[in-house]
């Protein structure tokens, strides 16, 4: 099951992060993100400061709605953000979620045109 059809479950203290090779083996799915030990990491740039705040408020809704957050960094255009799973101090399969449904409201926002 494709990753952009799935949600976000709740994650059990405890529990293993993603190891590396699975990590990898959804990577392909989250492209144009940055794959690190314990994180993804991928940068937005907007027309202006207010399109990147639209596009954070869309990320907000996405990840309530998901109840699992990324981490966001804004400077003027330009929005950072960083999936990981807190519970867990690393990936789960969560952050791979979230991140298709990060990418379609980017796409959302600029009518179709990726960020
Ligand atoms: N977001 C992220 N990135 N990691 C978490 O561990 C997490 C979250 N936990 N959002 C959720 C909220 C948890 O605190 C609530 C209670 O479900």
């Amino acid at each position: 099951m494709k990753l952009i059809e799935q949600h976000c479950g709740p994650v059990k203290a405890g529990t293993a992060p993603l190891s590396r090779n699975e990590a990898e083996a959804l990577a392909p799915q989250v492209s144009e993100w940055s794959l690190s030990e314990k994180e993804l990491t991928r940068e937005f740039r907007f027309k202006d400061f207010r399109q990147a705040i639209e596009f954070v408020n869309r990320v907000a809704s996405v990840a309530d709605e998901q109840d699992h957050h990324p981490d966001m960094f804004i400077f003027y255009n330009k929005v950072k953000l960083t999936l990981s799973t807190h519970k867990l101090g690393g990936l789960s399969l969560n952050d791979f979620i979230l991140a298709t449904k990060i990418d379609l409201a980017a796409d959302q926002q600029q009518g179709g045109k990726a960020a």
